[in-house]
């Protein structure tokens, strides 16, 4: 598969996070919708109001849609736009986390739990407690440990804070000082709260330095991603304004990462957003673009591609473009 493919063709899906579950891929997109809400920078014309769970057997074969498996209606604290989720497989439970504006328009991420990688998904009565912005993305580590990744800039509201507390109002560092990073923390044992408090994600430049907020090209924006491959730690990321999917490489899942390259040149929209997974040997670069919309970038379409890598365990930079 050396050119893209859109999965979904009768409705707008975007933001995929897959895995493999009981030997299937499962997709858990963004459902994107024409709500009639003007595009601003803050996003709010995602207003997204329900999540579809996707399987396929097969990278190249069919896609089954599972239908509606979460809906905003269903969450007590909701206020609106559920954006990017993931979801984690832990004994006989699956535990979805999605990022939702509360009813004071402050993004929280909620957990929502079931006993089918196909749902329907039951939320908790309560937002994560010590939860914000967006894009919550899980590692499985394999020794018992799940983290979390999460964070975006300008409509993710991660601008407005600051060692885990709200700041006054949104704060940005200066064009030489290091950029806000994304989060991690370690989930609970039952993985409905925060084992402990959120640290930034480090990513450096070879000489050792933390990227800087003006470096537009490779900063961290949104996005976030983890894989391992050959026992190392990939975090992935988009740089939002500049388009680009991107990835560094560390030792363990708290980093710091040292910045690598680009996977996704800039792809039909604004927004770009990816999960990479392993299945029946191969890898893939599961993605969206804006192009069967006509270029509306609220309306999104799911697409897969191979990811290569390189002998040294660097990854073969794609074009966002390359789609049959
Ligand atoms: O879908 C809404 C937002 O757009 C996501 O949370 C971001 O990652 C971007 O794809």
């Amino acid at each position: 598969m050396k050119k893209a493919r859109y999965l979904v063709e009768n409705d707008y899906m975007a933001d995929p996070a897959v895995h493999v579950f009981d030997g299937k891929l499962y997709i858990y997109p963004s459902h994107d919708w024409e709500s009639g809400v003007e595009e601003n920078d803050n996003g709010d014309h995602f207003n997204m109001k329900d999540y579809h769970v996707f399987s396929m057997d097969d990278a190249e074969g069919a896609v089954t849609d599972h239908g509606v498996v979460l809906d905003v209606e269903q969450i007590p604290w909701a206020g609106r736009q559920l954006w990017d989720c993931d979801v984690a497989q832990k004994g006989d439970k699956y535990y979805m986390y999605f990022p939702l504006k509360d009813k004071t328009d402050i993004f929280r991420i909620g957990v929502a739990i079931s006993d089918k990688p196909y749902g329907p998904f039951i939320p908790q009565p309560d937002p994560i407690r010590g939860s914000y912005s967006i894009d919550p993305a899980i590692l499985d580590d394999g020794d018992g440990n799940y983290y979390m990744y999460f964070g975006g800039l300008w409509g993710g509201q991660l601008q407005r804070y600051r060692d885990n507390k709200a700041l006054e109002s949104a704060e940005f560092p200066k064009d030489d000082e290091p950029g806000i990073p994304a989060r991690i923390v370690r989930l609970s044992e039952d993985m409905l709260q925060f084992a402990e408090e959120p640290r930034g994600v480090v990513i450096l430049d070879k000489d050792g330095a933390p990227l800087t907020a003006g470096d537009t090209q490779r900063r961290f924006f949104e996005a976030s991603w983890i894989h391992k491959y050959n026992g190392k730690y990939y975090f992935s990321y988009s740089t939002g304004d500049t388009h680009r999917l991107c990835y560094a490489i560390g030792d363990n899942p708290y980093g710091p990462f040292t910045y690598q390259g680009v996977i996704l040149t800039p792809v039909v929209g604004w927004t770009t957003h990816h999960a990479i997974v392993e299945f029946k040997g191969k890898w893939y670069l599961f993605h969206h673009d804006s192009v069967p919309s006509g270029g509306r970038t609220w309306l999104r379409s799911l697409k897969v591609i191979e990811l290569e890598y390189n002998p040294d365990g660097t990854i073969k930079t794609i074009e966002g473009t390359a789609t049959e």
